[in-house]
């Protein structure tokens, strides 16, 4: 068995659970902020048997795209002034970052 864990961005979440549960794929989706754009995140939560990975992947693929967004400057705050850029910069977020891990035991009490 295998826990899949995919940061994906907000507006996909909804169409990306959908997916899930019609493809009878069971998942937790948990509220995350990304590190660097400290901007919410979704993450899902997707523990399946191994045959079942490459599918999952494929639909979390499908249903989630990589999108521009702007970072908003952010004041140095006491910090070196040189390295300050006054203008929003833009970062390419991609459609999902996925993490495959092994379980060792799964149970449900
Ligand atoms: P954030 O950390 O908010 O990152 C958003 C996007 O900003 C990243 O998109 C990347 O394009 C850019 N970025 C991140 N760190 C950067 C840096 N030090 N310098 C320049 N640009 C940087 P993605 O790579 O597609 O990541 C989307 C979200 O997935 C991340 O949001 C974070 O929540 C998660 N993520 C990505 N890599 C991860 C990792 N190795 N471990 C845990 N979470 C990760």
């Amino acid at each position: 068995m295998k826990l899949i864990v995919a940061v994906v961005q907000d507006k996909d979440s909804n169409r990306l659970s959908d997916a899930l549960v019609d493809h009878n794929y069971q998942a937790t989706k948990l509220a995350s902020t990304g590190g660097f754009l400290k901007a919410g995140n979704t993450t899902f939560m997707i523990g399946t048997e191994d045959e079942n990975v490459d599918d999952v992947l494929t639909i979390i693929k499908d249903n989630c795209k990589s999108r521009e967004q702007l970072v908003a400057p952010i004041s140095p705050m006491g910090g070196n002034a040189d390295s300050y850029v006054p203008y929003p910069v833009e970062v390419q977020v991609g459609g999902a970052t996925v993490f495959v891990l092994p379980v060792d035991q799964f149970e449900k009490f």
